[in-house]
C-alpha cells in the first residue's frame, strides 16, 4: 500500500496526562484555561465489511504545543470500537493545540476481517472542529495520513 510512509517502531506512549479516555467525565489533567479537552470522533465506513477489530493510533502535527513526532494517541475504549457505519468519540486533554495541520492514523491489523474502510476523523477543541478524510481502505500494516477537509 503506496500511501503508508512508514511502520510504526519503539513509539514511546504518550504520558497518562494525555491518555485518552472514552467518556468526557473520565478526562484528568491540569484545570487551567491553556488545556483544552479535545473530542476525537472517528467513522467507520457505510461499505461491507468496513469493521474492524485492529489496532488504531492517531497522532497529529498542529500550530501550538504539537505532539512530538513518535507520540501516538491509542483509541481504544470499553466499546466495540470501529463497525460499521459507527462512530467512536474519545476525549484527552492537551494544552490548546492551536490550529490541527496534519493528522495521522496508525493501524494495526488484528482479528477476523481485520480490513478497515475508515471514512473521518474529526477533531474538536470546542471552538475548532476539523476533519479529516481518509475515505479508502486500511489494510496492511501502517502510518497513513488524513486529507484536511
Ligand atoms: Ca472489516
Ligand atoms: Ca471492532
Amino acid at each position: 500500500m503506496a500511501a503508508f510512509e512508514k511502520k510504526l517502531s519503539s513509539q514511546a506512549p504518550l504520558t497518562s496526562a494525555f491518555k485518552v479516555t472514552s467518556a468526557l467525565k473520565e478526562v484528568e489533567g491540569p484545570d487551567d484555561d491553556a488545556w483544552k479537552i479535545y473530542e476525537i470522533s472517528v467513522h467507520t465506513g457505510d461499505v461491507p465489511y468496513a469493521g474492524t477489530d485492529a489496532d488504531v493510533w492517531v497522532s497529529f502535527r498542529s500550530s501550538a504545543n504539537s505532539l512530538r513526532p513518535g507520540d501516538w494517541l491509542q483509541l481504544d475504549n470499553t466499546e466495540d470500537n470501529f463497525e460499521h457505519n459507527k462512530v467512536d468519540r474519545f476525549y484527552f486533554k492537551h494544552l490548546d493545540l492551536g490550529t490541527i495541520n496534519q493528522l495521522f492514523v496508525y493501524f494495526y491489523p488484528r482479528g477476523n476481517n481485520s480490513n478497515w474502510f475508515l471514512d473521518t476523523i474529526t477533531l474538536d477543541s470546542g471552538d475548532v472542529r476539523t476533519t479529516f478524510t481518509f475515505n479508502r481502505w486500511l489494510i496492511d500494516e501502517g502510518i497513513l495520513e488524513g486529507t484536511r477537509n
